[in-house]
């Protein structure tokens, strides 16, 4: 009997010395709040930074990449992204989740970096090109009351924005997420940071009844007094059930948002059926998620109009490409997370990824503080309303080594809720 002989297996080419990468690095910062950054440095020394701050919980990330990424990293192929994704998915065995999901996006990210610093181009040429000219983004206007929400839509039209997150305070309720904690049209501090230097979580309240009875007038008083073309979007913070999420969206249709953000806890994807069925108000969804599955009910029965994931949260430029492909199929359009927990380094390959995609929406833009970037000093600019990464090789993103070593990490946590019985509650 004659066997067939086994193919013997094929070995990928030996990387190239220059391509080899030599160091792997993860630098924690706290220039006005935490940021973890992966850098990668190649047998030439050319240098790649990856995001990988996870708000709240930045140390497990940088242990996850320390003890278990970087020792993996030396000595590999830093040309081969695709392949370095699989093996860090794949090889652990334990997949998903937002620490994972955190590391790889940051080896994903730094090794875009070397391959378009090594090209000389900035990341978005090797993306595919510009598909536009810049990115709109959005800002975040909030107020206390209704005259200081007004105040604060001005502000940021003045500044250039054209498009505008609406979050107001809600009477009854002490503090609400996303209010800023001083008014901004007076010159006081814009918040840079939700989260706060603390051994433990600041406590919010929350009364969805107060909140659906209120924001219905706030955005008819935004609506009458700013005109109808305005882009106008609104944040739910995952709060609603989802009846009280499709009341909130019908009763939001005459103002016409740009989007109705989480307006229900996002991991339960068959609550958004419920949601659509009753509401035209178009539905952004996915800060919190962090692969692809997480969206495959949403996208496929097309129950969402924009994806809110970030390169850092969902597996880097590789991962979050590959969604947003998924998403062109069925005319739904991206709308990357981009608060201040996203680092310059993150916030940048958003930008790349942004400019190059056909299905590119809108962009959110939560300024970094001017400290924050001493840090990390970028090509990005805003102007018109519209951001663009800039034409430096690579993301365009450098990493000042001594000012970052001025600022220590320092324990700093997201406030959360709880209802006027105790109730912990979804925020
Ligand atoms: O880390 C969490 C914050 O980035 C998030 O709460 C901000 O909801 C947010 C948003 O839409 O930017
Ligand atoms: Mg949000």
């Amino acid at each position: 009997m004659s066997t067939t002989p086994l193919a013997e297996p094929i070995a990928a080419p030996a990387p190239h010395e220059r391509d080899t990468i030599a160091a792997a690095e993860v630098l924690v910062t706290s220039p006005d709040r935490n940021f973890v950054t992966l850098r990668i440095t190649t047998g030439d020394g050319l240098v790649g930074l990856g995001d990988a701050t996870l708000n709240g919980r930045e140390l497990a990330v940088a242990s996850y990449l320390r003890d278990h990424v970087v020792p993996l990293l030396v000595g590999r192929d830093a040309q081969r992204i695709e392949d370095t994704w699989q093996f860090l998915y794949r090889s652990a065995y334990w997949r998903r989740g937002p620490v994972t999901m955190a590391a790889i996006a940051a080896v994903d990210t730094a090794l875009w970096d070397v391959k378009a610093r090594r090209a000389g181009m900035p990341l978005y040429q090797l993306l595919g090109g510009a598909s536009r000219g810049g990115l709109l983004a959005y800002g975040h206007a909030s107020g206390r009351d209704v005259p200081e929400l007004l105040d604060s839509v001005r502000r940021h039209l003045d500044e250039g924005f054209r498009a505008i997150r609406v979050q107001t305070s809600v009477p009854g309720v002490r503090t609400v997420y996303g209010v800023a904690s001083q008014p901004t049209s007076t010159g006081g501090r814009y918040d840079y940071e939700p989260a706060q230097r603390a051994l433990v979580p600041v406590e919010e309240d929350w009364d969805t009844r107060a909140y659906l009875r209120h924001v219905p007038g706030v955005f008819e008083t935004v609506r009458n007094e700013f005109g109808p073309a305005l882009p106008l979007l609104h944040d739910g913070h995952h709060r609603m059930r989802p009846i009280e999420a499709a009341r909130l969206g019908k009763a939001l249709e005459p103002y016409d948002l740009f989007w109705l953000e989480d307006c229900t806890p996002a991991e339960n994807q068959e609550a958004l059926r419920l949601v659509r069925q009753h509401t035209t108000t178009p539905l952004a969804i996915g800060e919190v998620f962090n692969t692809a599955w997480d969206y495959q009910t949403l996208l496929r029965e097309q129950l969402i109009d924009y994806v809110r994931g970030s390169v850092t949260h969902t597996g880097g430029v590789t991962a979050l490409r590959k969604i947003a492909d998924q998403a062109a199929v069925y005319q739904i359009r991206t709308g990357f997370h981009g608060p201040t927990d996203i680092s310059p380094v993150g916030m940048a390959a958003a930008l790349h990824l942004g400019l190059a995609l056909h299905n590119f929406g809108i962009q959110e833009l939560m300024p970094h503080s001017p400290r924050t970037l001493e840090v990390f000093r970028t090509s990005s600019t805003f102007t018109g309303g519209y951001l663009h990464p800039g034409d430096e090789p690579g993301l365009g993103v450098t990493y000042d080594d001594e000012a970052a070593a001025a600022h220590p990490y320092e324990p700093a946590y997201l406030p959360y809720a709880r209802l006027h019985d105790g109730t912990v509650h979804d925020w």
